[in-house]
């Protein structure tokens, strides 16, 4: 079983996993947790050749006992592939086709969309919000609504940042939800300065090309690539440890000084989370000579974790958590700072699937979809988050942690 999400009730699963279904739990992974829920729940069942009908009666089970956001995909030896999304629809989940050498029809599941149109499958649909789908070993095709009451919810994080901008998701191009970003984004500029003094448009590479690029479009504004980015060098964003940090974004953005000197720039990044990486960078490109430097992100302000599989850090390492935009300003070093707003984001989303209406937009209005989190959780989810304990060193207190939090929640 792989599972892309997380957990919000794993320590009472696992509580009750081992009281009540007596089974045992050997890792700190809540995938393992899932997955004795899901088999739980597909014993109960009563049969020893399971059907369709009992995959997804478990699949039910798993619905009623598991909180979060959770997307899954699980092999049953001699059986088949069942696969299937939480009832909000947070975390993404398609699946598509191909046809086989064979003449017969192979199924593929994944997150996104990219996995499939890379192997050469079609894509057929995402999965519902509480839909599951069991692929059976002679390949054929089953799916039901699992959930009661499903509402499709997606975290809208995944437009801003997670995900690839080739991706669909429920029929949602990420690429063109970036564009809007950009365009929306211009529209705001041109609203709050309509005589800016703006003489260039510069992205901080990769995720911000594209919101960039229309942002530039559309404000009639010379569009260039300022700064070049060490392709050898991992993501900072996921890296432990502030001091970690700091240091592979000097390594990793290199400016092309011709392109800053002596002028009015607005850098464009996705999001500003711990707001390290722009203020270096802010930092940088006064080093080789900008006149000013304005700064506008893509999403707006974040001020909540996110509990729901993005490995976000905690609410006191969000730099927007508990300031103004004008102290978050400061804080960076930026001459202006512009933010998108959340209905503009939405909007920017929402656009490109008129029934996609609703979004889990926790991380900048603190409303979790799923109703599932108390202050108590999220202090523990503080816990397992913080810089220190990501650092390696195992305390007692991080072996309390609870389960699925220790380790940084990527897609692969
Ligand atoms: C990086 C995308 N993006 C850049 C991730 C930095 C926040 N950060 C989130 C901005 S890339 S900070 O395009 O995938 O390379 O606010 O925490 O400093």
């Amino acid at each position: 079983m792989a599972h892309n999400g997380n957990l919000t009730n794993a320590d009472k699963l696992n509580e009750d996993i081992f009281k009540t279904d007596l089974r045992h739990v050997n890792t700190d992974s809540d995938s393992e947790v899932l997955l004795n829920v899901f088999a739980h729940e597909l014993q109960l069942q009563g049969k020893l050749n399971p059907t369709a009908d009992d995959m997804f009666a478990a699949v039910a089970g798993v619905h009623n006992r598991v909180t979060g956001g959770y997307a899954v995909v699980a092999l049953i030896a001699n059986y088949g592939l069942v696969a299937f999304r939480d009832p909000n629809g947070i975390r993404p989940l398609v699946y598509g086709k191909r046809h086989s050498e064979e003449g017969g029809v192979e199924y593929m599941v994944a997150s996104e969309s990219v996995a499939l149109d890379v192997l050469g499958f079609e894509l057929i649909s995402d999965v519902a919000p509480g839909e599951a789908i069991y692929i059976t070993e002679e390949g054929i095709l089953n799916r039901r609504q699992c959930a009661k009451s499903p509402r499709l919810t997606p975290c809208i994080f995944e437009h801003v940042y997670f995900a690839r901008p080739d991706s669909i998701m429920d029929g949602i191009s990420v690429y063109k939800a970036r564009l809007r970003q950009g365009e929306k984004l211009a529209e705001k500029i041109l609203r709050e300065r309509p005589d800016h003094d703006i003489d260039v448009v510069i992205p901080i590479p990769d995720t911000s090309r594209v919101a960039g690029q229309a942002l530039a479009q559309k404000l009639g504004v010379k569009f260039r690539e300022g700064l070049v980015k060490n392709r050898y060098i991992g993501r900072t964003f996921i890296m432990p440890g502030q001091q970690q940090r700091k240091k592979s974004v000097r390594q990793k953005l290199n400016p092309i000084e011709l392109e800053f000197r002596d002028k009015i720039v607005l850098l464009v990044d996705d999001s500003i989370v711990r707001g390290t990486t722009c203020q270096q960078i802010i930092q940088m490109v006064r080093d080789v000579g900008a006149k000013k430097v304005y700064f506008a992100s893509a999403a707006p302000a974040v001020k909540y974790p996110n509990v729901y599989g993005i490995d976000m850090p905690t609410t006191t390492e969000l730099i927007a958590s508990g300031r103004t935009e004008e102290e978050v300003c400061e804080e960076i070093g930026a001459d202006w700072l512009i933010y998108q707003d959340l209905e503009d984001l939405i909007a920017a989303s929402s656009e490109g699937n008129s029934e996609v209406t609703e979004f889990d937009c926790a991380v900048f209005n603190g409303e979790y979809c799923a109703g599932d989190v108390t202050p108590e959780y999220l202090e523990k989810v503080a816990a397992a988050r913080n810089d220190s304990a990501k650092t390696g060193k195992k305390s007692v207190k991080q072996m309390e942690l609870p389960i699925g939090l220790h380790n940084g929640a990527t897609r692969g």
